[in-house]
């Protein structure tokens, strides 16, 4: 059977300077462009936040966050520093204006596409922790695929100080490794 690394979200919006800053978000570059290089991983996926305009998300249509990951703008595009060389895909999400989109196994068929490839485990790695990661890391485990969080490779939002620490603290109750 096959591994996968998943990097969510790694995108100029979550990143210092984007419209959802993740605090060090940019700092994860070096290690995710380490990880995609690694041999083991059979498949490399990398996923974006892909709003529509009017996504329910934003705060203007009473939502959580400020706008963000507007389709087809520079804020949604893959961080500069992450190393397109290794990605096999990039999934996008989020494109239903009625649901959050923060799986990337939401509307994707992420899922089947894993499947097709004998992938059973995957690497999550990207941003944010206590948001998309947890998401994406959560339907993971729910469909049954051995579920690793690179800690090193990943940041928090931390809405409320310790979203991070206890978005891992699910994950590993539910069965993932943190490494
Ligand atoms: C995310 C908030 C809103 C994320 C996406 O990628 O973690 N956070 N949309
Ligand atoms: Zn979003």
């Amino acid at each position: 059977m096959a591994e996968a690394l998943v990097i969510v979200d790694f995108q100029n919006d979550f990143t210092p300077g984007g419209a959802l800053e993740v605090p060090d978000g940019h700092a994860i570059a070096e290690r995710l462009n380490e990880l995609a290089a690694d041999p083991r991983f059979e498949l490399v996926v990398a996923t974006r936040d892909w709003h529509p305009l009017d996504h329910g998300s934003f705060d203007e249509r009473g939502g959580t966050w400020p706008v963000h990951c507007v389709q087809g703008t520079e804020g949604a595009e893959l961080h500069p520093d992450l190393d397109r060389s290794h990605l096999d895909l990039v999934i996008d999400k989020g494109q239903d204006p009625a649901t959050e989109g923060y799986s990337a196994f939401e509307s994707t068929g992420l899922a089947e596409l894993l499947r097709e490839r004998g992938v059973d485990r995957l690497t999550v790695a990207g941003l944010a922790t206590d948001v998309c990661v947890l998401n994406t890391a959560r339907d993971a485990l729910d469909l049954d695929f051995e579920v690793e969080v690179d800690l090193e490779g990943t940041r928090g939002v931390e809405v409320r100080d310790g979203d991070s620490e206890r978005a891992l603290e699910e994950l590993r109750d539910r069965g993932a490794e943190l490494k």
